[in-house]
């Protein structure tokens, strides 16, 4: 391990569930920052959930573009949402020339790899919301975020929420093993039924509804750390009070 890869390793050990640390991150000027509102693309079709962006909505939804927290790298993201009857669907599109990741355990400290997560308050009342992480090995990690942000005691207990039917699929397009040669990217696509937020105080949308939500991504490449969010914030991930609002369009 060199001086950076300590200093980052270091850096990740303070974190706790959300990748990165209380006085690392400087948000970006309000004028680069979003909208903080995205349309929820409706889909009738079956969405095969393999990591593959085949079904046609994915092609006619509008993606966000992740803004790193800190210095602009060269791991561009976005995410697109839709919904149909049955689940909400997110796919993350990742470059990244140095995919990587060796937890292997559901609902371990996946937030101190690589990761890409999706913070969903589904009732929209700012006291909780549903975190999903998934790594590049398809390795997931699902909560139910009732304090935040979350102590380490509190994250095992928050962890205990299981989002029931929910499905993940990755795409590496590299190889996740080898770390000497230069990957392109990797993709990750998940379905989590309605069903799963009914816990949280979530009831399948109608079109219009609006639930909110932020989007993140831990890219370690090569020992730099590198943050990225969809709606910018500071100190730590999860302050719901900034989420935007994703408004399911068309449909139902
Ligand atoms: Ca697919
Ligand atoms: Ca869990
Ligand atoms: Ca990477």
């Amino acid at each position: 391990m060199n001086a950076r890869q300590a200093m980052t390793c270091a850096a990740l050990a303070a974190a706790v569930c959300g990748c990165g640390t209380r006085t690392e991150y400087v948000a970006p000027r309000p004028s680069a920052q979003p909208p903080a509102r995205h349309e929820a693309c409706w889909t009738r079709e079956p969405i095969r959930i393999d990591g593959r962006m085949e079904e046609s909505v994915w092609k006619q939804c509008t993606p966000i573009l992740l803004n790193a927290l800190e210095r602009r790298g060269q791991s561009n993201t976005d995410v697109r949402i839709a919904w149909g009857r049955e689940a909400m669907y997110l796919f993350f599109t990742c470059a990244d020339p140095d995919v990587w990741g060796t937890l292997s355990e559901h609902d371990g400290k996946l937030w101190e790899e690589e990761v890409v997560e999706a913070f969903i308050d589904a009732d929209n009342d700012g006291l909780d919301y549903v975190e999903i992480e998934v790594s590049p090995r398809n390795v997931t990690f699902d909560a139910w975020i009732t304090r935040f942000p979350p102590t380490r005691e509190e994250i095992p207990i928050f962890a205990r929420y299981e989002a029931v039917g929910m499905r993940t699929a990755v795409v590496v397009h590299g190889t996740l093993e080898d770390r000497s040669d230069r990957d392109e990217g990797w993709d990750c696509e998940i379905a989590i039924p309605w069903s799963a937020f009914e816990e949280t105080g979530g009831r399948p949308p109608k079109a219009g509804s609006a639930w909110s939500g932020n989007f993140f991504r831990c890219d370690l490449s090569h020992g730099q750390g590198e943050y990225q969010a969809w709606i910018p914030v500071r100190g730590s991930f999860h302050q719901p009070d900034r989420f935007g609002n994703i408004v399911f369009s068309g449909g139902n």
